[in-house]
């Protein structure tokens, strides 16, 4: 093929949607695109206070927290080869991309575990548009803990921005959670803290936005700006304010939603919000980004100032995202019903369970470092919870009988909210992660389209690690 053709080609491509042809594995120049799991240093307290020694991916340089932002259009391709320079192994989870299996990162399901010096190539298409990350799937709870995760951004093919009644631009915003001592080093040595994991999990003491403290960001006075929310703490749910500033939700966990206006953002770890902000038209005041923390603490994760020559708006209300039409439609009438129990914890307890084969009471369950449990079973690795068909629609009835909220996460698929204690959800929301209450049930539903072993878990990674996860099986 002669250049000319090849490149007429490759833009006849672009031209419907898909994916440029480019050598696998590789960049333009012949090189590697890689992805350093490596040490570094991060200011996560104000200036004039010391660094914090962390854990951090780097493409170039040295490693930062978040990691870079990799950023592709939908149904292109990432590819990266992971270099793991940590003392301990790794793996790299691409957190609510409808993934091929082998590509999910969930050590040791689906790959073993990167050792030290080792590497591993990711590779692996981005077939929906939305506000996703990644993150360490392998000790995650230390290892994210430590500041391995990063924002991962799918473009939509027809820009969005710009559009009447869209933002003109937008920011991405890491919300995270540490756990410091007071000379600014991430507190040791309680990584399998029983106690933490057993209640709320391992909350911190600092928060950051993109990897500084208390962050100021510009808007200009009627400026129109998406902001791209994703909450890669451990264990703490954001239940994030923008006073100030008119909110509009667009999109949860990638997923576009019909705009609908929003006083308080309850972010769960894992989860994103794709959110519209205006600017007012006259005040030239700041405006905090707030997140209550609990017992009335309401904590200042990052400031707007608004400022500069007032904005001239395209139209008031908040156009919508487009919609994804890459999802296949649930069949609820021949669905596969998979109830999931949730138990465990300080306050309740439960009776017994099983881990590793055995059955053991809570005592003894506490004592191997377990705490909780899906359907009686600790730390569900050994057997799938369930096999689904290729193609079948699954409906889960999920039932928290726990003094504490969970954030579950279902690999490779996205699933839509039903129900909350047997009331239909007015919203239907399609995610990746749904909170669920205390003593609440939540009722989801996703169509087993995905082939492969995936991971179905709690996202308070402390509780993940204390026994809240299992899988199940697709073909
Ligand atoms: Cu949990």
């Amino acid at each position: 093929m002669t250049s000319l053709s090849r490149r007429s080609f490759v833009t006849g491509l672009s031209a419907l949607g898909a994916a440029p042809l480019l050598p696998k594995h590789s960049h333009a120049d012949g090189t590697q695109a890689v992805l350093r799991a490596t040490t570094s240093t991060a200011q996560l307290t104000p200036e004039g206070f010391p660094r914090t020694d962390v854990w951090a991916y780097a493409q170039k340089g040295a490693g930062s927290v978040p990691g870079p932002e990799i950023r592709v259009k939908a149904g292109e391709r990432v590819t990266r080869r992971l270099l793991n320079e940590l003392p301990q192994s790794t793996a790299v989870h691409w957190h609510g991309i409808r993934i091929d299996n082998a590509m999910d990162g969930a050590a040791p399901l689906t790959q073993d575990p990167v050792p030290t010096g080792g590497t591993f190539d990711y590779d692996f298409v981005c077939p929906d548009p939305g506000t996703y990350w990644y993150h360490s799937h392998n000790r995650s709870r230390e290892q994210v803990a430590r500041g391995l995760a990063g924002p991962l951004i799918v473009e939509d093919v027809e820009p969005w921005l710009g559009l009447p009644g869209a933002a003109t631009r937008e920011l991405t915003l890491v919300l995270d959670d540490w756990l410091l001592n007071e000379d600014g080093s991430i507190v040791e040595g309680r990584w399998d803290d029983l106690h933490a994991a057993a209640h709320a999990g391992r909350m911190g003491n600092t928060g950051t936005v993109n990897g500084q403290s208390f962050p100021g960001f510009s808007l200009r006075p009627a400026e129109r700006v998406r902001l791209r929310m994703i909450n890669v703490a451990t264990d703490r749910i954001m239940p994030i304010s923008l006073p100030g500033l008119s909110s509009t939700l667009v999109a949860l966990d990638g997923h576009p939603v019909a705009p609908r206006k929003l006083e308080v953002l309850e972010l769960a770890p894992a989860q994103r919000a794709d959110i519209v902000v205006d600017a007012p038209v006259t005040s030239t005041e700041m405006t905090n980004l707030v997140v209550d923390t609990g017992r009335g603490n309401q904590v200042e994760f990052a400031s707007f100032n608004i400022e500069g020559e007032p904005v001239q708006r395209s139209g008031e209300d908040v156009r919508p995202l487009p919609s994804w039409k890459t999802l296949p439609t649930l069949d609820l009438a021949t669905a596969q019903n998979q109830p999931l129990l949730m138990e465990g914890g300080a306050m309740r307890g439960m009776v017994e369970a099983t881990y590793q084969g055995e059955k053991m009471d809570f005592r003894e369950l506490t004592s191997r470092g377990m705490a909780w449990a899906f359907n009686g079973v600790a730390h569900g690795m050994g057997e799938p919870m369930f096999e689904a068909r290729l193609g079948r629609t699954v409906r889960m009835e999920v039932t928290n009988r726990s003094a504490f909220p969970h954030g579950i996460h279902v690999h490779g698929h996205h699933f839509t909210v039903l129900s909350r204690n047997s009331v239909p959800d007015p919203h239907k929301d399609v995610r990746d992660t749904v909170l669920i209450q205390a003593d609440e049930t939540v009722e989801i539903a996703f169509v087993a389209d995905n082939p492969g072993k995936w991971m179905i878990h709690c996202h308070m990674l402390s509780h993940q690690a204390s026994g809240m996860m299992g899988w199940f099986k697709v073909n």
